[in-house]
């Protein structure tokens, strides 16, 4: 919980010198529109391919895990971008804490609005994946994703799961999501065409 020292309504719009894009610049384009999540009663799930599935609260993230910072710029297949300064928990520190099958390769993300998505495990360690609780300082906004969005940075928009319920490990290396079954790419690769295998 913030404490009396914590501006976190304030929005940062330059971070160590870098200009920030706005809050207001992210476009509004979910399957369902926006997700109104309550956060006495949210649960985080990670569960699948792991010895130790777990629940977590809202408070229990916020207050207790190690807290990382970074400047990722998300970009959508739809031609916008907006860079902003993320802060949130590694996704590999709650995998890691409920020990993954030796098999497990992938980490599929599941949402409020029935959305999926996924990311290679090998990929959420190395590239130390944030699971973002604010935005630019801010506590993430319903429409942004409260309470927790996927900062998949290299990777396109639509790998970035907002409103985050549960963290499936798979075996499954072709697991495919909402868009990547629709025809996008699995990968998402931002390097690489958004449409494709
Ligand atoms: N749960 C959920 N997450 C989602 C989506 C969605 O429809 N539902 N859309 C994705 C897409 S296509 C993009 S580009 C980003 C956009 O993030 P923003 O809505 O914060 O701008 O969210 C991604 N995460
Ligand atoms: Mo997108």
């Amino acid at each position: 919980m913030p404490g009396d020292r914590d501006l976190g309504s304030v929005e940062v719009r330059d971070y160590q010198g870098e200009k920030l894009g706005a809050i207001a610049d992210f476009r509004e384009n979910s399957i369902k529109g926006p997700q109104k999540v309550d956060r006495t009663t949210y649960r985080l799930r990670v569960d699948g391919a792991v010895a130790t599935p777990a629940d977590y609260r809202y408070g229990d993230i916020i207050a207790r895990e190690t807290t990382y910072t970074k400047v990722v710029q998300l970009d959508c297949v739809e031609g916008w971008s907006v860079k902003a300064l993320w802060e949130g928990v590694l996704i590999s520190d709650l995998v890691d804490r409920a020990s993954p099958a030796a098999g497990a390769v992938t980490v599929v993300f599941h949402a409020a609005d029935g959305y999926s998505t996924s990311l290679p495990l090998a990929y959420v360690r190395s590239r130390k994946v944030l699971l973002a609780y604010k935005l630019n300082g801010v506590e993430l906004p319903p429409e942004r994703g409260f309470p927790f969005q996927v900062v998949a940075q290299d990777k396109w928009g639509y790998k970035w799961c907002k409103w985050v319920t549960r963290i499936e490990l798979s075996a499954d290396p072709a697991y495919r999501g909402y868009w990547e079954s629709r025809g996008y790419s699995s990968a998402g690769d931002l390097d690489k065409p958004s449409i494709g295998p």
